[in-house]
């Protein structure tokens, strides 16, 4: 029987760390308040008599010993936050597992398999712009080029692994070999759901983020001086390009498209600006979709920089394949949310998820949890305390079946 009121008192507690002015968080990796925020997750763990560590990268890791000649099933999500993103986004899939784990303890059920819940580092790639930098690493798959990826201060991951006391050169150990799956339950982040009037849902497969970065050089020139047909201005040739993302994207049933961030410099208000920066979000369950989709956009934007002499570079900043969710994980969530007569509902995920690394290795299934309106990456993210409860339920019902199976 879950304990719900602990769950949600641990919600309350770990959104305090990061806190922002509107009661949003904004914790990335690497940081002060990451660190806090792992220390007192780790307490958690700990309660739930969880053996707890940090692997090569950081990852916070709360280990079930079971049968040795059985794989290991993996729990987890992430606790890093967009900036000014919700309480809920990655935290709640956490503290369920760790709930989940709690609540076994409770009643004195021994599962057969070992169990590690984990908190993975940089689900968001906020502070890098290059993500789930924790889960690659559990796959196998963080080569050492992405560890020069730098943030804002052109501090790299390289640094702040070595900040943190971590060797570079080491993450290859954080690697996960023996394991039977993994489930992690996480917010919705949609409408589905709540269309629905569902406090849970199955998720049946997971769009792969695709993430570019546009930098466009023009000259910078004097805004009165210069006629407008003798400038080379990258806002404008910007502004046409990202007026057609919007469009290319509406062709597509699945498919979403977003602008995130745009800066330019020098940034004068008499003066032309001379370059400009902005990122596109490119998503489709299908990366068949997705690929056509890319290559119209590149196409427009090369037609738009090469009529107006502007210069364009194009730095793909991370591709992550779409996942389709173990069929047996999926039928088994299926069970659990009929056994605890809630409606049956499955989605895919527009959001992309630590799951997804893992497409490759073994089987991931996903439980979601109602949006409060869909909203999520926003202060105003909320998931109601009885669809809490339902989450876990369902995700201790889930384990214990896997758990046989
Ligand atoms: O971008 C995403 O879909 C996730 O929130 N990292
Ligand atoms: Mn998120
Ligand atoms: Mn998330």
């Amino acid at each position: 029987m879950i304990n719900v009121e602990r769950l949600w008192s641990r919600i309350e507690e770990l959104s305090g760390i990061g806190k922002t002015a509107d009661n949003g968080v904004t914790r990335f990796s690497y940081t002060r308040e990451e660190y806090e925020a792992n220390e007192l997750v780790k307490r958690y763990m700990q309660q739930a008599g969880l053996e707890v560590y940090y692997d090569a990268v950081g990852n916070l890791i709360g280990s079930k010993s079971g049968n040795k000649d059985l794989p290991t099933i993996l729990l987890g999500s992430h606790i890093d936050t967009v900036p000014n993103g919700g309480k809920f986004d990655g935290s709640l899939g956490v503290l369920t597992a760790i709930e989940v784990m709690e609540s076994l303890q409770d009643q004195q059920i021994l599962l057969d398999h070992p169990v590690k819940v984990i908190a993975f580092k940089d689900e968001e790639g906020s502070r890098f712009g290059f993500g789930m930098i924790g889960s690659l690493a559990v796959a196998g798959n963080l080569n050492s080029k992405a560890l020069e990826r730098k943030d804002k201060d052109g501090f790299s991951i390289r640094d702040a692994l070595i900040e943190y006391g971590y060797d570079p050169e080491n993450i290859q150990v954080a690697q996960m070999t023996d394991v039977k799956m993994y489930l992690e339950l996480h917010i919705e982040q949609g409408k589905v759901l709540e269309n629905n009037e569902a406090p849970v849902g199955i998720v049946t497969g997971i769009a792969g983020p695709l993430w570019l970065k546009f930098k466009l050089t023009g000259e910078a020139e004097h805004a009165g001086a210069t006629p407008m047909g003798q400038r080379k201005d990258p806002l404008v040739a910007a502004s046409l390009i990202i007026a057609e993302i919007e469009k290319l994207a509406n062709q597509y049933e699945d498919a979403v498209a977003t602008v995130g961030t745009l800066s330019l410099t020098p940034g004068g208000v008499n003066v032309i600006p001379g370059s400009v920066e902005f990122t596109i979000d490119l998503r489709d369950i299908s990366e068949q979709v997705r690929g056509r989709l890319e290559k119209e956009i590149r196409d427009f934007a090369t037609t738009i920089v090469s009529e107006r002499k502007i210069d364009l570079t194009i730095e793909e900043l991370q591709r992550v394949a779409p996942v389709i969710c173990s069929q047996q994980i999926q039928e088994t969530i299926q069970q659990s949310i009929s056994e605890l007569d809630y409606p049956v509902v499955s989605l895919p995920s527009g959001a992309g998820h630590d799951a997804m690394q893992f497409k490759d290795a073994f089987p991931v299934g996903m439980i979601f949890v109602r949006s409060k309106d869909g909203i999520s990456h926003n202060p105003k993210e909320f998931t109601a305390k009885e669809d809490v409860k339902a989450g876990a339920e369902v995700m201790l019902r889930t384990l214990i079946h896997l758990d046989k199976s």
